[in-house]
């Protein structure tokens, strides 16, 4: 179903937006690989040719900066221009402060990313898909878009948001053949809990070791899932906790065994 497709996932360069673009290879879909490290999408890039026989395209992109999206997007060489699935990944949090305390840089960083930089990407990638009445755009909510808790204020700001977005987005597309969906992960282990203490790995570690954590590739099939549903067929949207946690305050602590 997806073979020769055409996928673009942002944020590849780690975590779940590496293990999508791992997923999707095996199934033979090519890949726009989008992210700030690119000796890192590339590497990827080099990997999945090697392993999956696709096509890759890999790109340095910060989803922040809208010109840089549009002209990307529009200077995309021919054969890469009919993007059929855009996996919007690309995401972070920064810090665990209260609103009285917190810096405002680290607000701009994540609503310029989580949701900002998911608008410009979409705005950019969409009329193309409504063009050609076919394709997938899929979110990466989190369990943090349907629940607030303690110092996730802003964070969790940005992905009710992203969950706003996709609704949004999804009446917006009624009548088309494009189909949105949205996964929304609990704790996944990745880079980003180091990213969101700024590689502080004693506040960072320790969040994965109360119980066993999603791993990204659990939500890359999840999202291979979506993709590959018959078209008449839209997973509007799904929750994937690990089993430990019920709620972002019912977990049971069982360590790792
Ligand atoms: P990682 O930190 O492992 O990966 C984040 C990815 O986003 C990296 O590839 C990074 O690439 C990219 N990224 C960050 N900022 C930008 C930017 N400005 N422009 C382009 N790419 C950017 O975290 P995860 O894989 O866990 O996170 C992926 C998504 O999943 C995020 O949206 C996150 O909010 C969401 N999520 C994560 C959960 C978790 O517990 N880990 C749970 C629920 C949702 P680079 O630095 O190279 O630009
Ligand atoms: C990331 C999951 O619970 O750490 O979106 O906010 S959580």
């Amino acid at each position: 179903m997806l073979k020769n497709k055409i996928t673009l996932i942002t944020g590849a360069s780690a975590g779940i937006g590496e293990a999508c673009a791992h997923a999707f290879a095996r199934e033979g879909s090519h890949l726009i690989l989008a992210a700030r490290r690119l000796e890192k999408v590339e590497a990827l890039a080099k990997q999945l040719i090697a392993e999956y026989g696709i096509k890759t395209h890999a790109l340095k992109l910060d989803v922040r900066d809208r010109e840089a999206v549009n002209a990307t997007v529009e200077g995309l060489p021919k054969e890469w221009s009919k993007i059929d699935i855009l996996i919007n990944n690309a995401g972070l949090s920064r810090g665990m402060d209260k609103i009285q305390e917190a810096h405002h840089l680290d607000w701009d960083e994540m609503i310029d990313t989580n949701v900002k930089g998911l608008l410009w990407v979409s705005r950019a990638v969409m009329p193309g898909l409504v063009a050609r009445d076919h394709g997938h755009v899929i979110n990466i909510g989190s369990i943090a878009g349907r629940q607030v808790y303690t110092g996730g204020n802003v964070y969790c700001a940005t992905k009710y948001a992203v969950r706003a977005i996709t609704q949004g987005m999804r009446i917006d597309l009624v009548g088309t053949r494009v189909r949105c969906s949205s996964v929304d992960p609990g704790m996944v282990e990745s880079e980003f809990s180091e990213v969101r203490f700024r590689g502080d790995l004693e506040k960072a570690e320790p969040v994965y070791k109360n119980f066993p954590p999603l791993q990204p590739v659990d939500i890359a099939e999840t999202v291979l899932f979506c993709a590959t549903r018959p078209p008449h067929v839209n997973i509007q949207d799904v929750l994937v906790m690990p089993q430990d946690q019920a709620a972002v305050y019912a977990s049971y602590p069982r360590g790792l065994e």
